[in-house]
């Protein structure tokens, strides 16, 4: 029954078809490197789909590309073509290989979705904060806040995405994995990133004018590297708080008001003229009857025409008292 076939036309057609259509898989980079477990696996599940798409599309074109050549209409033919009938063997088939086809995509895909979600206990977790237009990193319960992304390689990383202001999108095209930022919801990724490197993190969702710069880096570190990273930057978050504890504790120790008026003198006094006596740019200190607490918050942040941070530490509990003394 196959007598009528014309295989070697065909089979030449189907060649070229095929070549043509491998050539451009092959040739051209379509997919970045797979640089996380998730990648690996979404991108087969990509190029299986690909491959079975080509021989359907080598397949078609073919017998299209023959029919057209073989049996083209002449120039002054007007006729309707001769009525055919279905054939009820060729349409079983054409019905029943996709079908199987598409239960076996459909299988394929839930287990890989299946696995790439798979939560593992030794994960590390990550806030993924996004805002207009930048990238911020938080590490719960070390309390560390970093603006690259560090990860330690080959172990699961849940990244708990979130937005401050409008959508946004993370993406890092090696790993696979891109999620939407959504104001009032916490989008959780999982990726396993299996090599060390930097890569880029894209805002992949048109967010505003600096929706083209919001960049920032993933760093998959060793797993040394990643504790010694996470440890020191937890010290240094620790450092600055005792530090600033340490000079709270200066600025509201009980001051000394002769020391106070010397560096009034020096800081204060060529906008508070006579030793705050009188006005001069600020206005005159005797007599306002401020609390401390208010004097030393004036002092720090400024007000108006008069600027912040003249003074810290003892130099400020000093000035405080300076003040207090000439209500
Ligand atoms: C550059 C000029 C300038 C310097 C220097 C300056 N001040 Fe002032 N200060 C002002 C001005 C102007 C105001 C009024 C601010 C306002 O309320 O807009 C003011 C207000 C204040 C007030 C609040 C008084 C009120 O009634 O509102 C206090 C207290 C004060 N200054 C203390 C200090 C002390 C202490 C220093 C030194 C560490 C200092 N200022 C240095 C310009 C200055
Ligand atoms: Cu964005």
């Amino acid at each position: 029954m196959y007598k009528n076939v014309p295989i070697i036309p065909l089979a030449v057609i189907g060649v070229i078809i095929a070549a043509i259509t491998a050539g451009q898989a092959l040739f051209i980079d379509w997919l970045p490197p797979a640089d996380s477990v998730e990648a690996g696996r979404t991108f087969t599940l990509m190029w299986f789909l690909f491959w079975c798409s080509v021989v359907f599309f080598v397949i078609v074109t073919s017998v299209l590309v023959y029919a057209i050549w073989k049996w083209r209409a002449s120039d002054d033919d007007l006729e309707d073509g001769p009525p055919t009938h279905g054939n009820t063997k060729l349409e079983v088939v054409w019905t029943a290989v996709p079908s199987i086809l598409l239960v076996v995509v459909a299988v394929y895909g839930y287990i890989v979705l299946d696995r790439n979600e798979a939560v593992a206990a030794d994960r590390v977790e990550v806030d993924v904060y996004a805002q207009q237009f930048m990238w911020t990193y938080g590490y719960p319960g070390a309390g560390v806040e970093s603006g690259d992304l560090i990860l330690p390689v080959n172990r699961q990383a849940q990244l708990n995405v979130r937005a401050r202001d409008v959508i946004h999108d993370f993406w890092v095209p090696e790993f696979g994995i891109k999620g939407d930022a959504v104001p009032g919801i916490t989008h959780t990724l999982w990726i396993t990133p299996n090599k060390v490197g930097t890569y880029p993190v894209v805002c992949a969702e048109l967010c505003g004018v600096g929706h083209s710069v919001m960049r920032s880096r993933v760093r998959v570190v060793s797993e040394q590297d990643y504790a010694a990273w996470l440890a020191k930057s937890a010290t240094k978050v620790k450092n600055a708080a005792a530090a600033s504890a340490a000079a709270e504790k200066l600025e509201t120790a009980p001051g000394d008001a002769a020391a106070g008026k010397t560096v009034f003198e020096a800081k204060c006094g060529g906008c508070h003229a006579a030793l705050g006596m009188e006005a001069g740019v600020g206005p005159k200190l005797a007599g306002i009857n401020w609390s401390d607490e208010q004097i030393r918050t004036q002092v720090k942040n400024g007000k108006g025409a008069m600027p912040g941070g003249l003074v810290s530490g003892t130099d400020l509990a000093n000035v405080v008292a300076y003040v207090q003394s000439i209500q």
